[in-house]
C-alpha cells in the first residue's frame, strides 16, 4: 500500500492512509494529501475479477459517460490516472490499484436509517439506469461471466455439495433443502433473458445501499459507486439486490433469524423512487421486478451457502460461520418474500399505472 500512493496523479503529496469502509470484495483505502484533498485507493480482488483490464475498460467507459452528462461533480465516480496516465498501476506482487476522488461531504449507509435514505437510493439506481440506457451496453466486458445467472450458480452449487471438501454438508442439511426445493423455479428469469422477452440493459448488480452515496447534508442521491460488476443485465436484477440488502428488516448477517423479513413499506418506498427515476422500462420488466427481489435473495443466499461449503474462498469472513449465517437470514428472507408474494405483486402493478 504505502508504494502505490507515490504512484498516481494525486493534487498534493499524501501524508495519511487508512483502511477504509466494509465492502466484501476489495481493499480499499483513503489517503489524504497535504493540499487537502482525499482519495480513496482501491486494490482490486483478481481472484473475484480475472479480467481486470475489461472491467477497467467498462468503468472508465461508463464514468467518462456520466461525467459528460450530469453536472454536480461529485454526480458520478471519477478515476484518478497513474503517472503513466494508465487507470491502473500493477504492484511488486502483481495486484493491481486503481484511485477516485473521494465523494466529499457525502454518506455511505449500511441500512436506511429512515426510509427516505432507501427512496434516495433507489433513485440513485434508477437515475444510474436511465442515464445509460442510451450507452451501447453490448460493448460492456462481462466482468464476472453468469454473475446473477440463477441456474449458473446451482450448478456451482450442486459441484460443491458433491465435492464437500470441509464436510461441511451434513451440519447444514436444512440450508441445503431449502435451496433445492426451490431450484426448478429458478431460472425463470434466465428464461426470458434468454429467449429476448427482456431487454438487455447497463445494470450495476451490485445494489446494495452501501454502494450508494448521499449528500450529507441533504441526503439526496449524489451517485452510485463500486462499479466492477458494471455489466449487460436485465432490470430486475438491480431492482432485486436493492430489496434484498435494503429492504430487509435485519443486516444481511444477523445470527437472529426471527429479526429477517421482508418490510413492505421499505419495499413500497423502494419501488416508488425507481419506478419514479427509471421509466423507460417496458411492462413486462416492472411485472418481473418482484420476481428479481426474490430470485437475486435466494441466489446470494445460495452464493454464500456455495463459498461455506468450498471454504469461505470468495467472501471475505470475520468469524468461522459468517457465510452460514448469511445464507440463512438470505433464505429467512425469501420464506417471508414467498408468504408476501401476492401483495409484492400487487404494489408493483398499482405503482406502475
Ligand atoms: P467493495 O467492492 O469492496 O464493496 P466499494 O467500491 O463499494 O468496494 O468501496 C467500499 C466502500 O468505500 C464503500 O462502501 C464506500 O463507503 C467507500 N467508497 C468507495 N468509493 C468511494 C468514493 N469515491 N468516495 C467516498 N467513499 C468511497
Ligand atoms: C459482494 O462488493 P460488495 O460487498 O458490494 C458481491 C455481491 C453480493 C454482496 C453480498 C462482486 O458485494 O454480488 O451480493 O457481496 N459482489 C461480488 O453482500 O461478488
Ligand atoms: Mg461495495
Amino acid at each position: 500500500m504505502e508504494e502505490a500512493v507515490f504512484h498516481f496523479l494525486l493534487d498534493g503529496k499524501p501524508v495519511s492512509c487508512r483502511r477504509y469502509g466494509c465492502g466484501h470484495i476489495n481493499r480499499t483505502y483513503l489517503v489524504k494529501t497535504d493540499a487537502g484533498r482525499r482519495y480513496i485507493f482501491q486494490r482490486i480482488n483478481s481472484l473475484v475479477f480475472p479480467d481486470i483490464k475489461g472491467l477497467m475498460e467498462n468503468i472508465a467507459a461508463v464514468t467518462g459517460f456520466l461525467a459528460a452528462r450530469v453536472e454536480e461533480p461529485r454526480g458520478s465516480l471519477r478515476l484518478v490516472p497513474a503517472l503513466d496516465g494508465a487507470w491502473v498501476w500493477v504492484d511488486g506482487e502483481g495486484e493491481s490499484w486503481r484511485v477516485y476522488d473521494f465523494i466529499e461531504d457525502s454518506l455511505c449507509l449500511q441500512q436506511p436509517e429512515r426510509p427516505e435514505d432507501l427512496y434516495e437510493s433507489a433513485v440513485a439506481f434508477g437515475c444510474f439506469q436511465n442515464q445509460l440506457s442510451d450507452f451501447p451496453a453490448d460493448t460492456l466486458h462481462e466482468t464476472i461471466k453468469d454473475f446473477h445467472n440463477t441456474p449458473d450458480r446451482y450448478r456451482k452449487f450442486h459441484l460443491a455439495l458433491e465435492a464437500d471438501a470441509l464436510g461441511r454438508a451434513a451440519g447444514v442439511r436444512e440450508e441445503i433443502d431449502f435451496a433445492l426445493k426451490r431450484e426448478a423455479a429458478a431460472g425463470a428469469l434466465q428464461a426470458l433473458r434468454e429467449d429476448g422477452s427482456l431487454p438487455l440493459r447497463v445494470t450495476h448488480n451490485d445494489t446494495k445501499l452501501n454502494n450508494v452515496m448521499l449528500d450529507a447534508k441533504t441526503r439526496k442521491a449524489l451517485c452510485v459507486i463500486d462499479l466492477d460488476t458494471v455489466m449487460p443485465g436485465l432490470a430486475a436484477y438491480d431492482f432485486g439486490d436493492s430489496i434484498r440488502f435494503g429492504a430487509a428488516t435485519a443486516a444481511e448477517d444477523e445470527k437472529n433469524l426471527d429479526k429477517m423479513g421482508l418490510d413492505m413499506s421499505l419495499y413500497e418506498t423502494y419501488a416508488r423512487g425507481y419506478l419514479h427515476s427509471c421509466r423507460s422500462l417496458t411492462a413486462l420488466e416492472k411485472e418481473t421486478l418482484p420476481l428479481g427481489a426474490k430470485l437475486m435473495t435466494l441466489e446470494c443466499g445460495l452464493r454464500f451457502l456455495t463459498d461455506y461449503l468450498e471454504g469461505d474462498r470468495y467472501f471475505a469472513i470475520a468469524r468461522p460461520e459468517h457465510n452460514l449465517d448469511r445464507a440463512r437470514t438470505q433464505f429467512r428472507l425469501v420464506a417471508d418474500m414467498e408468504k408476501k408474494w401476492d401483495g409484492m405483486r400487487a404494489l408493483i402493478a398499482r405503482s406502475a399505472e
